[in-house]
């Protein structure tokens, strides 16, 4: 992107985000990869390294816990160090300015209600609560760790995301095409919008659509694209809005 286009577009984001009545924003897990997080699908995602389908559905839970764990255990312990980077507050302060509405998030890291995002509804679960796989008894992040068993049944334990050929939570989701459908203006960040159902959400928005991201494929829906990294551009567009 040309400099001139990207600070028009700068300008022009400030712009719709002031003069819109009720603003959503819709992140993936590009939204994190500033705060230390590996996305999935960019060329250092962990995708790269590791197959979703072989780790991140249910036929691992079920059939090859061994490879579902380490998975699922590296990423807890590697969001331990991280924190939310500072487009996250920036988020956070728009909400309490009333400037953004809600957020939707396909991201398990809880980031956004770290940085005080109140408004936040998570299609794809939490990685920080862990229940059962076979009873749903709730169960520790530690014991989840300690790769110890079910307390009650010997199950083995996992985290409360939802995992490839899961059904998403369906009141979040319900809200979340609401929030979509009712929204002036979307602003989807950090997100490749692969996965179903939230990559259709987009295509519900009726109000103008802004997307945000390092990679920005040729075809698409958005009335405004800017490439490059969430914080940064969250940064510039914060930096021109008079308080
Ligand atoms: C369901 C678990 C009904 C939590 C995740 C065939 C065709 C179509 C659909 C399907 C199909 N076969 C199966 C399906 C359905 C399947 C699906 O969509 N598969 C796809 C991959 C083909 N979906 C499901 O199974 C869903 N459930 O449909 O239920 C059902 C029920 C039973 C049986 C059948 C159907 C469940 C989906 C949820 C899966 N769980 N994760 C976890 O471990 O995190 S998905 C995983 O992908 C994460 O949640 C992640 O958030 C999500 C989406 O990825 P993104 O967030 O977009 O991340 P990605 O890396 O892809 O992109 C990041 C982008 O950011 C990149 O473009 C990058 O360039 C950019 N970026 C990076 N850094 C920055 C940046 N941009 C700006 N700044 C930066 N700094």
């Amino acid at each position: 992107m040309k400099d001139y286009e990207k600070v028009d577009g700068i300008a022009t984001l400030r712009d719709w985000l002031l003069g819109s009545n009720y603003t959503v924003v819709l992140t993936g897990a590009g939204m994190s990869t500033e705060s230390g997080i590996p996305d999935f699908r960019s060329s250092n995602g962990l995708w790269k390294r590791k197959d979703p389908m072989e780790v991140a559905c249910v036929d691992a839970l079920l059939y090859d816990y061994e490879n579902f764990y380490q998975f699922y255990k590296a990423r807890i312990e590697n969001l331990m160090g991280c924190k939310p980077h500072r487009g996250y507050k920036i988020l956070a302060q728009w909400e309490s300015e009333g400037l953004i509405n809600s957020i939707i998030t396909q991201n398990v890291d809880g980031f956004h209600e770290m940085a005080g995002s109140t408004k936040v509804y998570k299609l794809h679960g939490t990685i920080h609560t862990i229940r059962c796989s076979q009873c749903s008894s709730p169960a520790s992040l530690n014991s989840f760790l300690q790769k110890e068993y079910c307390k009650k049944c010997e199950g083995h334990l996992r985290p409360n995301v939802v995992l490839f050929g899961e059904t998403l939570p369906q009141d979040e989701l319900q809200i979340a095409i609401e929030e979509i459908e009712r929204a002036e203006l979307v602003i989807v960040i950090g997100t490749s919008l692969m996965v179903y159902p939230v990559s259709q959400l987009p295509f519900r928005a009726n109000g103008r659509k802004v997307y945000i991201n390092k990679e920005i494929p040729d075809h698409n829906l958005f009335d405004l694209n800017l490439k490059g990294m969430a914080g940064e551009i969250l940064k510039e567009v914060d930096q021109i809005i008079e308080y």
